[in-house]
């Protein structure tokens, strides 16, 4: 499976231009291909003559906003880029980052708030494990209100999570 990766950032930050810029392709908030150019490729397909020739790629989600709802699409991602506006001279991208990755806290926060919500409805069966995971989703809300993050939480995560602030987050 091609590995994937989301766009994230701020209203007007070039987040569609970055999209453009790896996919070659316009459609805005949504999911393309970027081709990863090695030269070795040609060569060897030249050495055995090869009929067709296909570059590995990245898959490229983009999603048009913040807000739990729509970080939320980018759950199954393996790695945020972060895009920040260093250019128009209107914005501080350091600030900007830092209110970026509070949106992906929220976000988590919300996501282990439902989890737990719909665990302990499920763990009204009587099931021992649902109960444990009940349990552990408390203990990591509680710990996110605490101000912590996801990340600095020392035991495992319940593995039905799917936590975004987890992610390498490469700012662009
Ligand atoms: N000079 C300069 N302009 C840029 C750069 N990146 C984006 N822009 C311009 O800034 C504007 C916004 O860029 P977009 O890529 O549409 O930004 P976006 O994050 O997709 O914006 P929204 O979808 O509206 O939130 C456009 O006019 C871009 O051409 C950059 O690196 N340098
Ligand atoms: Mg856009």
């Amino acid at each position: 499976m091609a590995l994937e990766v989301g766009i994230v950032g701020l209203q007007s930050s070039g987040k569609s231009l970055l999209f453009e810029a790896l996919t070659g392709t316009k459609a805005h908030g949504e999911v393309g291909m970027a081709a990863i150019p090695d030269p070795r490729l040609q060569q060897l397909a030249d050495v055995v003559s090869a009929r067709k020739v296909t570059p590995a790629a990245i898959r490229v989600s983009e999603v048009r906003g913040t807000g739990p709802a729509l970080l939320g699409n980018l759950r199954q991602v393996d790695a945020l880029l972060v895009v920040l506006d260093g250019f128009s001279g209107t914005r501080t991208p350091d600030d900007d980052l830092e209110t970026l990755k509070l949106e992906l806290l929220v976000a988590d926060r919300d996501h282990v708030e439902r989890r737990l919500e719909r665990v302990e409805k499920q763990a009204k069966s009587g099931d021992t494990k649902l109960k444990k995971e009940v349990e552990q989703l408390q203990e990591l809300l509680a710990h996110l209100d605490a101000g912590h993050a996801l990340a600095d939480w020392q035991q495992e995560l319940p593995p039905e999570l799917e936590p975004l602030t987890t992610k390498p987050l490469i700012a662009i």
